[in-house]
């Protein structure tokens, strides 16, 4: 096996890309028309029929679609095939009540797996590969699409999901696992714990990682390379463009490749909506003119990014993204989970407390910390210990419920927390990770 899943498409000329892009496109827009009233009546407001769609040149002329999009339209209201025709679902971690669920159709399923492949393939991944993957199963997409990835390659398959760090490294060792899959922060507690219980880098027999689904720095890469003995690749994707394997990194380790011939990808200022030249920075959109059951057509990600097509040393003509380097809304990452502030909110809320509140983020040992102060009102205060202990306990299982992690709470006296005179601070995230 070569150093591509598909040298053809991972290699293609610029103008043999633009071109699938402009037939794929068109078709899709009219799949969509056809077969998606939510999306169809925005276009209608904006007075676009697919006729005006000729090439990627017209992509401008369509509306966006946002996470609030998805959310009106939950569950089914931009699915664009029959129920009978879609074979499973995917979805976010941790959204209020409505989350954003995936659809997808067999050939979406393959698509996806493919995509996996060529990380798998970009990293040295081949059949004589045992590939160890710890993201988590279920409805996340990290497990699933590796899974399917790395099963697509040929390598052996350790279907680990994340956690039990012990067994992990048990069939890490036993089994002689060469590439393992899971995100940046899961890594590096696993080099951790490899050195906890007395091994060396050089007693494994991992030769390369591919890590994503949460923002991670250089320095990080470097620890996790150093601990595990490993290179260390990066990932990225998002459950609504079908999952990891969106755009990945090659040996050149200078920005992920992003799978145009799924996927185009355009940069727009978050403000104004406007598409920013080659090179700046802003919001990455992504239109899915592969997919049959999901297409999203210019779905804002929310990912400040830049894209750059100068000529890769790996041979790709894929056009490259940076790491992302920010959110262009409140959307926090922690521990895997994605957590908007407004999830907190509505609990405290709902538990009759004041949104008087300050959330704060760490990175200790490679693990996040999560901690909310919640002002209590005077009645409240009142309480004894023991009663003001067992508020905390039962705000953190509303917040467990709702966000799918467990934050450390702590219940404050009244007044206690800053007021502000302009815009809340809510959040003091002090990870350093861009
Ligand atoms: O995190 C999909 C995924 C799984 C990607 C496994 C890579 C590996 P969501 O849970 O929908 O999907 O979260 C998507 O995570 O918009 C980014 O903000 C962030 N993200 C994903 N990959 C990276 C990365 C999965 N490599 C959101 N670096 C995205 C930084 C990332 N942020």
């Amino acid at each position: 096996m070569g150093k591509y899943w598909n040298e053809q498409i991972e290699c293609m000329s610029r103008e043999d890309m633009k071109k699938l892009q402009d037939e794929r496109l068109v078709k899709q827009v009219k799949h969509v028309w056809d077969n998606v009233p939510y999306y169809r009546k925005k276009m209608e407001e904006k007075g676009v029929t697919p006729d005006d769609i000729k090439s990627t040149d017209d992509l401008y002329k369509l509306p966006f679609l946002t996470k609030a999009d998805l959310r009106d339209a939950y569950p089914y209201g931009l699915l664009a095939k029959p129920l009978s025709e879609c074979v499973r679902i995917q979805s976010t971690s941790g959204t209020t009540g409505k989350r954003v669920v995936a659809f997808y159709t067999q050939n979406d399923i393959d698509l996806w797996e493919d995509c996996c492949a060529r990380a798998i393939t970009a990293v040295g991944g081949t059949e004589d590969d045992v590939c160890q993957v710890c993201y988590g199963y279920g409805l996340f997409t990290g497990g699933p699409g590796l899974n399917g990835g790395s099963h697509k390659v040929g390598c052996l398959t350790l279907p680990m999901s994340s956690g039990n760090t012990e067994r992990q490294i048990q069939f890490m060792m036993d089994l002689g696992s060469t590439i393992i899959c899971c995100t940046p922060s899961y890594a590096a507690y696993i080099g951790e714990t490899l050195h906890e219980m007395g091994y060396k880098p050089e007693d494994n027999k991992l030769k390369a990682g591919i890590f994503g689904a949460e923002p991670w720095t250089e320095e990080m890469r470097r620890e996790i390379e150093k601990s595990l003995g490993i290179k260390a690749y990066d990932i990225y994707g998002l459950t609504e463009t079908s999952g990891p394997g969106v755009a990945f990194e090659c040996e050149a380790q200078t920005g992920m490749h992003i799978n145009e011939d799924n996927f185009i990808a355009e940069i727009i200022d978050p403000d104004t909506g406007e598409v920013l030249p080659e090179g700046s920075k802003g919001e990455l959109v992504f239109t899915s003119i592969t997919k049959e059951a999901f297409p999203l057509l210019r779905y804002r990600t929310r990912d400040i990014c830049v894209l750059t097509r100068e000529k890769c040393s790996c041979g790709r003509t894929l056009v490259k993204m940076c790491k992302p380097m920010g959110r262009s809304d409140d959307m926090m990452i922690i521990r895997g989970v994605n957590v908007f502030p407004s999830q907190i909110e509505s609990v405290l809320i709902e538990q009759g407390y004041s949104p008087n509140y300050l959330i704060e983020v760490d990175r200790v040992n490679n693990t996040d910390t999560f901690d909310i102060s919640v002002e209590m009102n005077a009645d409240q205060f009142s309480d004894t210990v023991k009663d003001i202990q067992k508020k905390e306990a039962e705000l953190v299982s509303a917040m467990k419920t709702v966000l799918g992690i467990n934050p450390k709470v702590h219940l404050v006296s009244p007044k206690s927390i800053a007021r502000s005179e302009g815009k809340a601070v809510r959040v003091i995230d002090k990870r350093k990770l861009i």
